[in-house]
C-alpha cells in the first residue's frame, strides 16, 4: 500500500507529481491556498482553468502545473461547511477520492493535499482530518498506482491534528 506523509509548509514549494488545490466551483482562483498556487504557477494556470467550465462541489479537475515543481494541479472543490447537515462529510470525502482518481488516470504516483475546506470554508479541522485520512487510506488500499500521498499542513493546529491522527507521535 502507498504511504502517507505529513509535511508542514507551503504546498507551492512541494515536489509531487500532482498537488491538489482547494478551489471553488468557478475554478477561476481565489484566496488562501488557491491564490498561492495561482501566483506561483503563473498566468497560464488561469488560462487553463478558464477552459474547464467550472467544477461541482465534491469533485475535481486537472491541469498542468506550469511554473510549479509539480507536473499537475488537481483543482478540487470541497464543501462550504454550514451546519453539518448539508452532506458536508460525504462531499469532503468525495473531493479527496475524485482527486486521487484523477491522479491515477494521469499516471501521477505522488500526490500532495492541502487541508481542503478548513480555511475560508470553515470545515471543523478535527472532523476534516479524520475524513481526509479515511478517504485516502481507503483509496490507497485499492489502488497500488499511488505510491505516496502527502498531507501538507500550513497552520500548527492542523499539523498537530494530523500528527496525532496519523499516529506520528515521536517522529
Ligand atoms: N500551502 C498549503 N496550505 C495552505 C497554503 C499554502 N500556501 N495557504 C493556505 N493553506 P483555504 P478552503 C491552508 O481557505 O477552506 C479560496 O478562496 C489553510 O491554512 O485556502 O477549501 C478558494 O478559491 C487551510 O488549512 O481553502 C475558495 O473560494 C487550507 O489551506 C475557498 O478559498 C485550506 O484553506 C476554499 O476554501
Amino acid at each position: 500500500m502507498g504511504k502517507i506523509i505529513l509535511h508542514q509548509g507551503d504546498i507551492t514549494k512541494y515536489s509531487a507529481d500532482a498537488i491538489v488545490n482547494a478551489a471553488n466551483t468557478s475554478l477561476l482562483g481565489g484566496g488562501g491556498v488557491d491564490g498561492a498556487i495561482h501566483d506561483a504557477a503563473g498566468p497560464e494556470l488561469l488560462e487553463a482553468c478558464q477552459k474547464l467550465g467550472g467544477c461541482q462541489t465534491g469533485s475535481a479537475k486537472i491541469t498542468k502545473a506550469f511554473n510549479l515543481p509539480a507536473k499537475f494541479v488537481i483543482h478540487a472543490v470541497g464543501p462550504v461547511y454550514r451546519d453539518g447537515t448539508a452532506d458536508e462529510d460525504k462531499l469532503l470525502a468525495s473531493t479527496y477520492k475524485r482527486s486521487l482518481e484523477l491522479a491515477v488516470e494521469h499516471g501521477a504516483k505522488s500526490v500532495a493535499f492541502p487541508n481542503i475546506s478548513t480555511g475560508v470554508y470553515r470545515f471543523p479541522k478535527h472532523a476534516a482530518a479524520s475524513i481526509a485520512i479515511r478517504a485516502v487510506k481507503s483509496f490507497l488500499k485499492n489502488h497500488q498506482q499511488i505510491e505516496t500521498v502527502a498531507f501538507i499542513t500550513f497552520d500548527d493546529e492542523n499539523y498537530n491534528i494530523y500528527k496525532e491522527k496519523l499516529d506520528l507521535r515521536g517522529e
